[in-house]
């Protein structure tokens, strides 16, 4: 296969000349439009990827395209990926994730900080969203077909239409044309953790390197089905952890509301949990110290970060599907993500459950969600950036 070199970067945007980059072309939509609008809200979602690539005011959508197609074909260059999964498919009693790509997008152009438009980062875009589906192996193959003749000029081709099979597959094709990018993935409810975390857990075997699991979140996430359903909201943690053998590589931190306490989950899946009261009374380094020494004890290389927004308390992030008091603070927040990314490299991200159409009653929501938001992304890229 052949590989995006210099000259690759440089080739004209119409020219989609290695498989992987031609797949993502398919596979994704411009930054902000992985959500299908034909008339409702479609002149705000223009408005915004208009500010995303820098158009003009009267930019149509073939040159929003063709600006995405530019950003895609330069990927190869970048230290970080960004890709939005706007699915809430996996989510469970409230929804509205599918709508935090375009709206942390929207608060970073107005608001900032400007982390797309730094020169390390490419936005690749969103993956584009069938919002009726979740993943592929729960589709009868007639539905498989029909989806596809909708998604892909050429019906036929054998791509994936469900969202989580669809980040997988872009995934797996940015490490190819991006070998040295970070991903950081934008949800999406907290089901795209798993091809999110599968796909970098496949990037690390392949290098050799043992990844640490760092998992910030109000619920444990560690079911390994929910009502059949094998990868949903409830159920990433689970499996990401059985990838990594059980061995206590997963750390989970802000854990608030189970059914079972820590020693069960600690004894019987052999995960470390950090309950959120636990992480409010210990000192920020303390908690830190116990996760790098936790994590050179097991030989970690890397660290692939997964924020649950509802891990933070909702007096810093009330926009979620499922809030629940008594939180970490986002300088809690960032201050273990902080410690821990100093001592082991970032090798992926995601950021998950932000939920903009909630929680309008409560003053200042949702653009405080999304300025936490904002401020976990910028500690993702500053870590690359610096290291
Ligand atoms: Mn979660």
């Amino acid at each position: 296969m052949a590989s995006c070199g210099a000259e690759d970067r440089l080739a004209p945007v119409t020219t989609d000349r290695t498989p992987a980059l031609e797949r993502l072309g398919r596979l994704l939509a411009p930054a902000g439009g992985g959500v299908y609008l034909f008339s409702t809200g479609k002149a705000a979602q223009r408005a915004v990827q208009r500010r995303i690539y820098r158009l003009s005011d009267d930019a149509d959508d073939g040159a929003i395209e063709a600006a995405h197609r530019r950003v895609l074909a330069a990927a190869g260059g970048a230290r970080v990926v960004v890709l939005g999964v706007p699915t809430d498919t996996g989510a469970g009693f409230v929804r509205g994730a599918n709508q935090a790509p375009l709206e942390i997008r929207r608060h970073l152009v107005e608001r900032g900080p400007d982390l797309l438009g730094r020169p390390e980062a490419a936005d690749v875009g969103d993956v584009r969203v069938v919002p009726h589906l979740l993943a592929d192996d729960m589709l009868a193959e007639p539905q498989i077909r029909a989806c596809r003749a909708a998604l892909y000029e050429d019906g036929d081709v054998a791509l994936p239409v469900s969202p989580l099979d669809m980040a997988s597959r872009a995934l797996s094709d940015l490490a190819e044309i991006a070998p040295k990018a970070v991903p950081i993935v934008i949800g999406g409810d907290h089901s795209v953790g798993w091809p999110a975390f599968a796909a970098a857990f496949a990037r690390a075997e392949r290098q050799g390197m043992r990844l640490g699991l760092l998992h910030f979140d109000a619920h444990t996430d560690l079911l390994p089905h929910r009502l059949g359903v094998r990868i949903c909201f409830a159920t990433w943690a689970y499996h990401a952890n059985e990838l990594l053998g059980r061995d206590g590589r997963l750390v989970q931190v802000g854990i608030r509301a189970s059914g079972r306490d820590r020693g069960h989950w600690e004894a019987s899946l052999g995960v470390r949990q950090i309950w959120a009261e636990e992480a409010r009374r210990r000192p920020v380094d303390d908690v830190v110290a116990e996760i790098v020494e936790r994590f050179e004890r097991l030989g970690v290389d890397a660290v692939y970060v997964s924020n649950d927004i509802d891990g933070t308390d909702p007096a810093f992030a009330a926009a979620t599907g499922t809030p629940e008091p008594g939180g970490l603070s986002p300088e809690q927040v960032r201050g273990i993500t902080r410690g821990v990314l100093a001592r082991f490299p970032l090798w992926g991200a995601d950021l998950v459950e932000v939920a903009p159409p909630l929680a309008h009653e409560v003053p200042g929501e949702p653009e405080r969600t999304l300025a936490t938001a904002a401020a976990y992304l910028a500690d993702y890229v500053d870590a690359v950036v610096a290291g």
